[in-house]
């Protein structure tokens, strides 16, 4: 059996699963998780979520792929909502799921029927994803954001987004991507980028999420330069829900 129709027939088993990893703000609490996609495809053998989400884009089932992610987040949120918490979760998606007519209708109904959803619900399209998809995205883009949606630039810094574009992009929050926190705090240019890309978020009034964490110095700089939320395995890697549900992060 191919490695898709694998992926295929555990998507249809509903074999996937998503596993969370936190942000937290500048008080070093849990504020939101991002959802990551795990495909256990033997036991202890998972497929990276990069090979997943490319092979479901390459044979045109990436539409489906994210649906199952949208409807797993709901289920999670709503969990969540039944306890009390509070969190946000995000969900990383395609390109094409933004200008899929049926997805679309997917995320407005969700937004029409349950409108508390679209307050903790983020949608994560990397830098890429959003370019290369143009004008009908950015309107597709608008109306979710009207919506309420929240709307992530993943990995940005890592595409060819102009500042032109940046300013008119209905997006909420920029994830800058991890690639510019490795020499941080000891490589003088890269600190100045970072500090420079601080500033552009706030004066475009967007949230800020460093990804890539991965040193108590790291993070007590970050805080220094005023950056107010932070991902990485610092913090915590990805795990499932399983895991959080024993840390009792679920208490603030
Ligand atoms: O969690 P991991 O390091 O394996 O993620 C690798 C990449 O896969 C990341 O860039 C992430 O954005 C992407 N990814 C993770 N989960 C999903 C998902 O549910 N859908 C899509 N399209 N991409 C995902
Ligand atoms: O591109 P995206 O932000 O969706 O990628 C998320 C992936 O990045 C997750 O799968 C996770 O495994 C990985 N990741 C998260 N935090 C860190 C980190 O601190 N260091 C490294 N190397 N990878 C991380
Ligand atoms: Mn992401
Ligand atoms: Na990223």
């Amino acid at each position: 059996l191919q490695l898709v129709d694998e992926l295929k027939a555990a998507l249809s088993a509903h074999e996937l699963c998503l596993w969370l990893q936190p942000k937290v703000n500048a008080a070093g609490q849990v504020y939101s998780f991002e959802a990551l996609l795990r495909w256990e495809r033997a036991p202890g053998q998972f497929v990276p979520a990069q090979r997943v989400a490319q092979l479901a884009e390459q044979y045109g089932f990436i539409v489906p792929l994210s649906s199952f992610v949208l409807n797993e987040a709901v289920r999670i949120l709503t969990q969540w909502r039944d306890k009390g918490l509070t969190f946000e979760l995000s969900i990383n998606l395609a390109g094409p799921d933004i200008i899929d007519a049926l997805f679309f209708a997917e995320l407005v109904s969700l937004a029409t029927h349950q409108p508390w959803l679209v307050d903790v619900l983020e949608l994560e399209l990397t830098e890429t994803s959003i370019i290369i998809q143009s004008q009908l995205m950015f309107e597709k883009l608008s109306v979710l954001k009207k919506l309420g949606f929240n709307l992530a630039i993943d990995d940005f810094g890592t595409g060819q987004a102009s500042l032109s574009l940046l300013t008119k992009l209905p997006a909420t929050t920029l994830k800058l991507d991890r690639s510019f926190l490795t020499g941080v705090p000891d490589d003088a240019l890269q600190v100045k980028v970072l500090q420079t890309t601080i500033q552009l978020a706030k004066a475009l009034e967007l949230k800020l999420v460093v990804e890539g964490v991965e040193t108590d110095q790291q993070r007590r700089f970050l805080l220094r330069l005023g950056c107010e939320r932070m991902q990485g395995y610092l913090f915590a890697r990805p795990n499932s829900q399983a895991y959080w549900n024993r840390q009792k992060l679920f208490q603030p």
